[in-house]
């Protein structure tokens, strides 16, 4: 692809990324995870074709079964005919990282299937916080063709919260033996799931994992009036994966008779315009606005003392001819 992108180069890859083209989706992600001249343009090439897809979470402690479970649940919807997009996210560290690297082995018998793309992606973007292009790479996945999209988390802490906003519905999962552990489970994160996930049904103690959560959920009922069901599986055998499908379709249903999806996409897209605004204004700013030089030259003046920082950076917007 060339450095400068004409309309038609756009045009090209659009069409062989909704034809489902493995390289020119990774192609698009890429361009949009570096935020690089041509992101604009092919996000407006995109946007017909945004939404759609039933985007689904999957987070819950380490160990829990979480990618052996994304892996049953995309085997089934593969026989279902569903093209399946996998978006894997590591809170700490770059691709390469070790946490990803088993998974990554274990999907490997997927990879080969032309109707599966995975992706994964650190957390961190490099202002902290969830990396914006998160919300593009899920996007991209839909507009591609990929129904449903699975975000995998790799443990369970703020950073799931936040993943959680990217997804339709969120999938908590957790195993037996964490029944009296349920109760101190942080608060944020029983609130995010919209269906339980009881993994590892085959060890003993699944049945007080689900009575401890009934229990729980009988006393704290949702706001929104959806009661999360509880689906047991063993994800090494792909069994409940059935279960686990039915459970989202009729949480979808819910969710688009109470308008609690739109309610959620709106929020999604706040948060997305909101980023998308930051990255722009910073470019126009820093990246087409000021050289290294200037920089360099307005760090030593704060350094040495001859001006304070708040002028200078007002002084930086009003100069990339930003009005505030
Ligand atoms: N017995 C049993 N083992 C499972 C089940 N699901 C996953 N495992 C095993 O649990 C370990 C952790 O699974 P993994 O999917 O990597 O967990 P993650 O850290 O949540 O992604 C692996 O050795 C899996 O083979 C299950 O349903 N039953
Ligand atoms: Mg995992």
């Amino acid at each position: 692809m060339p450095s400068e992108w004409d309309t038609a180069d756009i045009a090209a890859l659009v069409r062989r990324m909704r034809a489902g083209e493995r390289r020119a989706i990774a192609r698009v992600v890429t361009e949009l995870e570096r935020f690089s001249p041509a992101a604009p343009r092919l996000i407006k090439a995109l946007e017909p074709h945004f939404g759609g897809a039933l985007v689904v979470g999957f987070t819950g402690p380490p160990g829990a079964g979480k990618s052996t479970l994304l892996n049953a649940y995309t085997a089934h919807a593969r026989r279902c005919g569903r093209s399946v997009g996998i978006l894997a996210v590591d809170p700490s560290s770059p691709v390469s990282g070790g946490a990803i690297l088993g998974d990554r082995i274990r999907m490997q018998s997927l990879s080969t299937d032309d109707g599966i793309y995975i992706r994964s992606m650190a957390t961190r973007g490099h202002l902290g916080g969830l990396a914006p292009a998160a919300h593009e790479v899920v996007s991209v996945l839909e507009a591609a063709g990929c129904d449903p999209v699975l975000i995998e988390t790799v443990g369970v802490g703020q950073d799931e919260v936040e993943v959680a906003r990217l997804a339709d519905a969120t999938v908590l999962v957790l195993v037996p033996g964490m029944g009296d552990d349920i109760q101190t489970f942080k608060a944020g994160v029983m609130e995010i799931a919209d269906v339980f996930v009881i993994n590892k049904a085959d060890h003993p103690g699944a049945d007080h994992v689900e009575q401890e959560l009934r229990a729980m959920l009988s006393i704290t009922p949702r706001h929104d009036g959806w009661s999360p069901p509880i689906v047991k599986t063993v994800a090494t055998t792909g069994e409940g994966t059935g279960s686990l499908h039915e459970a989202l379709r009729q949480f979808r249903r819910f969710g688009q008779k109470e308008s609690l999806i739109r309610r959620r996409q709106e929020a999604k897209w706040r948060a997305r315009l909101l980023n998308m605004l930051r990255q722009r204004l910073f470019e126009k700013v820093v990246t087409e606005g000021l050289s290294e030089a200037a920089i360099g030259e307005c760090v030593q003046e704060v350094v040495e003392g001859r001006r304070d920082p708040h002028s200078i950076v007002e002084e930086m917007i009003r100069k990339a001819g930003v009005r505030c």
